[in-house]
This record gives structure tokens, sequence and C-alpha cells, in this order.
């Protein structure tokens, strides 16, 4: 040991629990503004969302970064797009996925085992159509038949 430097060699793969000081901390992974847009959408097949991060490792040994989309249909393990030391994913809800807070957690391992986690949400709603059956009313008015909706007037207009 000399010049207070020590040199540790791990085979990759492999998790390692050791003591490090705060600047041993600079050779994990590190996720920082983690976003998603938008957070909300529906269910019906059409609604994307884009989820990105910056992701960086400062010895440079990190394996690409994934995302787990098992919640809405996706691999647990798909893997970020990356642009420098930006990451992202933009994905298409399949229909009817169920509807409620869904957690995406972004995962980033480097070749030593130092890994970093961060999640994102995303809300799915549930698309429900309204009914277009309805009666046309002498007054040019229409009358929708179902009486589960609010829309019960419906000005039509030649
Ligand atoms: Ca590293």
């Amino acid at each position: 040991m000399a010049n207070n430097s020590f040199q540790v060699k791990l085979p990759p793969m492999t998790v390692y629990h050791l003591v490090l000081s705060e600047t041993d901390l600079t050779v994990y992974p590190y996720i920082t503004d983690l976003k998603i847009t938008p957070a909300i959408g529906y269910s019906d097949g059409n609604a994307q969302f884009t989820v990105s991060a910056t992701i960086t490792d400062s010895d440079n040994d990190m394996r690409p970064p994934t995302i787990d989309l098992s919640s809405v249909g996706g691999s647990a393990t798909t893997p970020l797009v990356r642009n420098g030391d930006k990451y992202s994913i933009t994905y298409t809800v399949p229909a009817n996925t169920a509807s409620g807070l869904k957690t995406f957690e972004i995962s980033a391992v480097d070749a030593a085992g130092h890994g970093v986690k961060s999640n994102v949400s995303y809300r799915v709603i549930r698309d429900l159509p309204l009914p277009i059956s309805g009666t046309v009313m002498p007054s040019g008015q229409v009358k929708a038949n179902d009486s589960m909706t609010r829309l019960t007037r419906l000005q039509v207009r030649s």
C-alpha cells in the first residue's frame, strides 16, 4: 500500500459486501433526473409514456440499465435506450391493462456488482367509452339511451 491507495480486483457478476469510504461510493452507478411523462393514461391501447433518467458510473464499468415493465405487460428487464449519459424508453400501454398505480423499477448494475435502483409510478385508467346510441327528438336534440351516462342531450347540427 502506497500513497493511501489500493486496488481490489473483483470477478464479474459476484456480489461483494465491502466497507467503502464516501469517495469509493462514486464507483457505483448513479441515477438522477428520473422522470415519467405523462404519469397517467388510459388502457385503450393508445397511451404512451416515456421514462428518462441520467445514469452515470464514474469508473465506467456499468452494464446496460434496465426497467421493469412487467406490471404493464412488458419485460422485467427491458433495456433503456442510451444517448450519452441519458437513458430513456417509450412504451405503449397495452389495451385492457388493469387499472391502478403501477411502479416501474429502474436498475443499474456494474461489473463489480455495485447496483442502484430507483422507481417511478404511472396510473392506468380504464377507458369507459360513452354510449353512442340515442333517440333523435323532434327538437333536433339526441337523447342517449344509456341512463348511466351524463350525456343526456346532444345538439345535432346539419
Ligand atoms: Ca462502477
